[in-house]
């Protein structure tokens, strides 16, 4: 059986904090349990399809400057090739998970039925090296943005042909997922934006993608798909102005047009940064409403203003990351962190794959333990106890539970005087958070 990373012996184990094995976890140890569920448990880290086996190193100035083994033959044969690299390098990593758009696993035909039959072979071997190995499928998607025919948008374009063209892809891309067990399916609006404002009927576009979501939501009641449907924001790039700009606009979104109880939020670390959010403010966001689902794990360069999607390795944003995830009721529930990351152009060997994943790995994990010991630590949390104490007196209850007036706190601020300027303790906090980050 070829092997396409004969340099790796499975699994990468986990060897502690000691260790100086680039090939070993100092942090990810699977079976370390953190408030009752393990770090697997916590994780369920995927590999993106995309990056990590379609990607070749090109950029805007230049062509693709990687070799890769498994990108030999005719399309189908190298779908297959790249399938079997894919499950091999999962189980070598010990990743339980892989995400992909249906482009990425199977070459578009000369007809769309071409397509379709194209996808189903990869589906089917996909299914069985799935069987075979236990790596399992976080979360399919379809690629409505690639083909020159989605220029103008799939379900956002001003022709009704593409918008039926896109339905159809979106169609067998779920199906797809739902034979492969998918745990969830995610909307990116690859080009669901504008240009230019001056060619573009804004108000219509919204209700033609929210047609698609609804057609959508309709199919995988009909054959009977329980994923979890997923919203991934992103604000530009590649149109000027993408629709799904951040989670709250998405959730306001779906609430404007009855399909807030359908989808759950993607949020992606890098998408936030071109928002002008942090990582943490976006899944805050999210989390607030119990609609974080799952997160793309990657970072951005905040000296570049496009979508670098940059391995993890800042242990100050994984930290933020996780106070955030383990104060969500139930974590991510069918959610997981999917790497939608990739190497640097000049990280060009196969061997660069394993170190950006388990660096990754390794980040979240001691991001998960510090965020463990902030929420636990006294000194930490009764600042922020006592910075909302007051809403804990009966006036704060009253107005919570909707039975104040204006004329009753009028009544209150006639008696109470001049409230007093509380300190925010904004640096003190980031005293005990950089105390604990250390320990
Ligand atoms: C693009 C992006 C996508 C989605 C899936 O910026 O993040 O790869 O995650 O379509
Ligand atoms: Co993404």
């Amino acid at each position: 059986m070829k092997t396409y990373f004969p340099k790796v012996q499975a699994p990468i184990a986990f060897e502690g904090r000691n260790s100086r094995n680039p090939l070993a976890f100092k942090w990810y140890d699977a079976k370390q349990k953190v408030r009752g569920k393990t770090m697997a448990e916590h994780f369920r880290f995927a590999v993106a399809y995309w990056h990590t086996f379609k990607g070749n190193g090109a950029d805007m100035f230049g062509p693709g400057a990687w070799v890769r083994e498994w990108n030999v033959g005719s399309p189908m044969e190298a779908a297959e090739n790249t399938l079997r690299a894919n499950f091999e390098f999962c189980q070598k990593l010990g990743a339980p998970f892989y995400c992909f758009h249906d482009r990425d696993i199977a070459p578009e035909g000369a007809t769309f039925a071409e397509s379709c039959n194209n996808l189903e072979t990869i589906v089917a071997l996909a299914k069985k090296l799935q069987k075979d190995t236990g790596t399992r499928l976080l979360w399919g998607t379809a690629n409505l943005f690639s083909n020159p025919r989605y220029t103008h948008g799939a379900g956002t374009n001003p022709d009704v042909h593409v918008f039926a063209y896109a339905a159809a892809q979106l169609k067998h891309a779920i199906e797809a997922t739902h034979e492969l067990g998918g745990q969830n399916y995610v909307f990116w609006g690859g080009r669901e934006g504008y240009e230019t404002l001056l060619n573009t009927r804004y108000g219509q576009e919204q209700e033609q993608f929210a047609a698609l979501l609804q057609l959508a939501v309709d199919h995988k009641k009909k054959i009977g798909f329980k994923g979890q449907f997923l919203i991934e924001p992103k604000p530009h790039e590649p149109t000027k102005h993408q629709y799904d700009f951040d989670t709250a606009t998405v959730l306001s979104f779906l609430r404007a047009h009855g399909l807030y109880d359908y989808f759950k939020i993607n949020v992606e670390a890098n998408h936030a940064t071109l928002a002008g959010h942090t990582f943490e403010h976006e899944l805050t966001v999210a989390a607030a409403e119990n609609k974080l689902g799952s997160i793309d794990a990657n970072i951005g360069d905040l000296l570049l203003g496009w979508d670098t999607d940059q391995f993890p390795s800042n242990l100050y944003s994984t930290t933020t990351a996780m106070m955030v995830v383990l104060q969500q009721k139930g974590g991510l529930n069918t959610g997981g962190f999917n790497f939608d990351a990739k190497c640097r152009r000049g990280s060009n060997d196969v061997m660069d794959l394993f170190y950006a994943h388990i660096g990754g790995m390794d980040a979240f994990a001691r991001g998960l333990l510090v965020a463990d010991k902030i929420l636990s630590d006294k000194p930490y949390n009764q600042i922020i106890e006592d910075r909302y104490a007051s809403w804990k007196s009966p006036l704060g209850k009253k107005i919570l539970s909707g039975k104040a007036s204006l004329d009753a706190l009028e009544q209150y601020v006639l008696k109470a005087g001049e409230p007093v300027l509380q300190s925010g303790r904004q640096e003190l906090l980031e005293i005990h958070f950089n105390d604990l980050l250390n320990s």
